[in-house]
């Protein structure tokens, strides 16, 4: 049952944050995910579950046209990726809950960080979005657009280097899965950095059976691990109406619950991210729903 590399204990870490997104209400996205009834069914499935809170970001902090509240996400990810730290050096796994996808920048260069003696990691990152840009690159301005390319050093410098001293993580073990809403500037970073992605395009005509084959393959083979960060804005806004940057004709709640069930059934899953629900779009807690039910499938609950 438990398929996280042997860990049967798992922290819960909460980022109250939504200043990396322009819709606001994602804060509150991990009540919502917990509200679902995350940890009981977490707990039912034979896990020891520890509920570390959430971080509250700081109130106030400077902010750049081409990297809104940069100083705020900065700090947020700061924390963040000492909480993790902490986790992992406990052997324990890291669930952490959005919050906007800035998020990412913090969690994945924690695990990047404590498996640097040991290995690479690799990354399927479920998305709608590329997540590639810089403040260069950036249309908007804002940071959730942005972690991907921060962890492998190709994001802004302070989000790439918020004070930890970062290891890179290697784009030849990186995959994007499902995106169809890329940037133009931010799609040819992706190919200049040797991204992986299988757009939605490809989960069409091959199937998400194939594509995640492959993902995990190329994030799992040769590395200490998978890390998996998955924006609910990968799924169609029928099934994940709940997202502050919803995207029309995403991949449905049946692909995101294979991805999840073939990641767990890998065996490499390291750590994870489930980030942007947003419950004041949403219907009912349907999207935290999902996203809970997308945690356990991950962590290897069976149907049957
Ligand atoms: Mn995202």
């Amino acid at each position: 049952m438990n398929t996280i590399n042997k860990k049967n204990e798992i922290d819960i870490i909460g980022v109250q944050i939504d200043f990396g997104a322009s819709q606001k209400g994602v804060a509150m996205g991990p009540l919502s995910i917990r509200y679902a009834g995350l940890k009981p069914s977490l707990r039912a499935m034979g896990y020891n579950v520890h509920d570390k809170g959430d971080i509250i970001p700081p109130e106030d902090g400077m902010s750049l046209r081409n990297m809104i509240r940069f100083e705020q996400v900065n700090a947020t990810n700061k924390e963040l990726y000492d909480a993790v730290t902490d986790t992992l050096d406990k052997g324990h796994f890291p669930l952490v809950l959005g919050g906007d996808h800035s998020i990412a920048a913090g969690s994945v260069s924690a695990v990047a960080k404590h498996y640097e003696g040991e290995g690479e990691i690799g990354i399927i990152w479920i998305d709608a979005h590329g997540d590639w840009n810089s403040d260069k690159s950036t249309v908007s301005g804002n940071m959730h657009g942005m972690p991907y390319s921060a962890v492998c050093g190709w994001g802004p410098s302070s989000m790439v280097d918020f004070g930890q001293d970062p290891h890179y993580v290697s784009t030849a073990h990186c995959v994007q899965v499902a995106g169809h809403d890329f940037d133009k500037a931010e799609a040819e970073r992706m190919k200049e950095a040797g991204m992986t992605v299988f757009p939605i395009t490809d989960v069409d005509t091959r199937g998400m059976y194939e594509v995640m084959k492959d993902a995990i393959k190329i994030a799992g083979d040769g590395t200490v691990g998978i890390h998996l960060s998955f924006d609910v804005d990968a799924i169609t806004p029928e099934y994940a109406p709940g997202t502050g940057t919803p995207v029309p004709n995403g991949i449905t709640a049946r692909e995101a619950f294979l991805a999840a069930e073939m990641i767990a059934d890998s065996g490499k899953l390291i750590s994870m991210d489930l980030v942007e629900v947003n419950p004041i779009l949403d219907e009912r807690n349907k999207t935290g729903i999902l996203a809970s039910d997308i945690i356990q499938l991950a962590l290897g609950k069976k149907v049957y």
